[in-house]
């Protein structure tokens, strides 16, 4: 019986993942972190009867623990993380301790009760920083600048699974993610944002869109297309790192440009610039070559930028038609 275990459950990937294991047949389990508001701990998870749930928390090392004896899982994904870049201005030392040094909590508590399982790392684009390679792509051989303190400490936990896979053998895996989006993605990250906002304005609910910098260039995938990566890195025989990407760059503008154009709307006559959404440091350009993980696991997307956002919209015209939203 395969049986995963996901830290990050009931997040934008952590929900997806769960659906499509149970549909493969896994036992599936995770923990989730104590919200004062019970109703935001579960919401991306509530429909999915069969999955099992402990409070835990990657800072706490006995939750870890205790966890991973009861589950016994035959493969761990790590996709727990303070996910927003800009806070992680405002909250370093948090984001270090979760996304770092939780890392390093989950790995020694897998090293320690179950050595045999495989297991998957969430790390991300943010890695590279403002590096670029000639042709205009990032690889997994790409230098790594990260100019966050999200992407210094993703460099961490980056590092600690190869450094455990070498010294301990064990089967550890990081898929580098680019950036990737869903209806379920949190409204302050900016596709989300300027989608549910877009929707907002179309139904007279608000008339301005206040983002921050306009022109920085991301590789917005679809998170069930990136799930679906995760399980196949986890099913080599040996374990290694992969970067999972669409290839295809495009700026805030060219988003905001295609959401409200499929609206009957400009952008221009809403859109405003506010500081506060601005960046102490900017990461200006992402596009992930991910010809490896395609030509050697097969993987390749099914959404496309398009008929994501548009999947997207229709997620809140349904939303507004269904709820009041003060
Ligand atoms: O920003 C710009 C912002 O917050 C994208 C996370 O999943 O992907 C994500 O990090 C771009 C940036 O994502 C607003 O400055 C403009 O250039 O949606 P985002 P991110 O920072 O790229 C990586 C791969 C991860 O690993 C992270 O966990 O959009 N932008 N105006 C804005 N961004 C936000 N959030 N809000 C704005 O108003």
């Amino acid at each position: 019986m395969n049986r995963a275990f996901i830290i990050g459950i009931a997040g934008q990937d952590g929900s997806y993942l769960a659906e499509s294991l149970l549909e493969k047949g896994y036992e599936v389990s995770g923990i989730i972190r104590r919200n004062s508001i019970v109703e935001h701990q579960r919401n991306r998870v509530s429909h999915l009867k069969d999955v099992k749930m402990e409070y835990g928390d990657l800072n706490d090392p006995s939750s870890l623990d205790r966890a991973l004896r009861l589950y016994r899982p035959t493969e761990i994904y790590n996709l727990g993380a303070q996910s927003h870049v800009r806070i992680s201005f405002d909250v370093p030392q948090f984001t270090v301790q979760v996304n770092a040094l939780g890392v390093l909590n989950i790995l020694e508590a897998y090293r320690q009760v179950v050595p045999e399982a495989r297991f998957y790392q969430a790390s991300s684009s943010e890695m590279f920083g403002n590096s670029v390679d000639d042709d205009l792509f990032q690889r997994a051989t790409t230098p790594m600048n990260p100019i966050s303190p999200y992407g210094c400490a993703k460099v961490f936990g980056y590092h600690i699974v190869k450094l455990y896979r070498s010294s301990y053998g064990l089967h550890a895996s990081n898929g580098i993610l680019f950036n990737h989006e869903s209806p379920r993605r949190g409204s302050n990250f900016v596709t989300n944002k300027v989608v549910k906002t877009a929707v907002q304005i179309k139904l007279k609910k608000t008339n301005i869109l206040e983002l921050g910098n306009l022109d920085s260039q991301r590789d917005w995938g679809h998170s069930w297309d990136y799930v679906r990566a995760m399980h196949l890195i986890l099913q080599q025989e040996k374990p290694d790192d992969w970067v999972v990407s669409t290839g295809e760059t495009r700026s805030v503008r060219q988003l905001c440009e295609y959401v409200f154009r499929r609206l009957d709307l400009n952008y221009e006559d809403y859109v405003v610039q506010n500081p506060k959404y601005l960046r102490p440091n900017e990461l200006d350009y992402l596009r992930g070559d991910s010809s490896r993980i395609r030509k050697e696991l097969g993987w390749k997307p099914k959404y496309t930028f398009e008929s994501m956002m548009d999947e997207m919209i229709e997620y809140w015209i349904t939303y507004f038609e269904n709820n009041v939203e003060e």
